[in-house]
């Protein structure tokens, strides 16, 4: 049913491709299976570019069509608002990623599930976590990235919050493309979420324990 999105994302049909969003929506489609659908695209976008087929502006014109679309979504998801708990969850993209459009239907989702967040951004230095931590005080922090060389921006990040005394005080998240357990394993963090809404769960779980 989605498949004629994920095609004229792939395509760059810019147009087509709002169009059919919209037209899912107001068919009644859940607007998380279309942000599935875009992943999927995605996916197929970056093999592509690996191959040499895609080249940066397709990368850049993937990324433009994608905003759309979240923002066509954004407010329909937040019409679930549940008024849940408040908990805060700081947010960013690690140093040498520019990367943000999973963080920021990450941000929407916890809003939307009524968390306070404060997003500091991409291409964030571990001393801007651990800064901005000291100022939120939040419970959670998400990390995220898309490029290998992100792994290690993560790593240093961690030990940064480490090397600050405050790494008992937060429960730190991480996720983005190509993010895994085992680079959970490799940066220190507490937890890897594989989607958005995995990460909704895990700021759920670790702000209702206390
Ligand atoms: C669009 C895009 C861009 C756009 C980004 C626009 C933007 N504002 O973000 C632009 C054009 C800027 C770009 C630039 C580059 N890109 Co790029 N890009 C992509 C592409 C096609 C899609 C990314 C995307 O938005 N995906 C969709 C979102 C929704 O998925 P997501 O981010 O994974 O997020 C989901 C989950 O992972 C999760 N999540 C994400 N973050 C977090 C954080 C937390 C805490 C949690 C809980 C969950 C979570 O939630 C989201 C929703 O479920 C990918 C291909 C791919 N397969 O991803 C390449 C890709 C990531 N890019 C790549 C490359 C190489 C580059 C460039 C180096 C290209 C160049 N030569 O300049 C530059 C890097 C610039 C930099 N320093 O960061 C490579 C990375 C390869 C690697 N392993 O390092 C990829 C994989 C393409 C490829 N296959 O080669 N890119």
């Amino acid at each position: 049913m989605t498949d004629s999105l994920v095609q004229a994302l792939v395509e760059m049909k810019e147009k087509e491709a709002l169009q059919r969003a919209k037209q899912l929506l107001a068919e009644g489609s859940e607007p998380l299976k279309i942000l599935e659908s875009c992943s999927r695209a995605m996916e197929i976008v970056g093999q592509r570019f690996e191959k040499g087929v895609f080249f940066l502006p397709h990368l850049m014109m993937a990324g433009e069509m994608l905003k759309q679309i979240s923002n066509l979504i954004k407010p329909l998801i937040q019409e679930q608002k549940t008024g849940n708990q408040g908990g805060k969850v700081l947010i960013g993209t690690v140093e040498g990623d520019i990367h943000d459009i999973g963080k920021n239907i990450v941000v929407f989702l916890l809003e939307a599930n009524g968390f306070q967040v404060r997003d500091i951004g991409i291409n964030q230095k571990p001393a801007k976590f651990v800064e901005a931590i000291k100022e939120f005080q939040p419970k959670v922090v998400g990390m995220s990235g898309l490029l290998t060389l992100a792994f290690d921006s993560m790593k240093k990040s961690v030990e940064a919050i480490e090397e600050a005394g405050l790494r008992k005080a937060v429960r730190i998240m991480i996720g983005g493309g190509v993010v895994t357990e085992k680079i959970k394993e490799y940066s220190g963090a507490d937890a890897y979420a594989s989607d958005a809404m995995a990460g909704v769960r895990l700021a759920k779980e670790w702000t209702e324990r206390g």
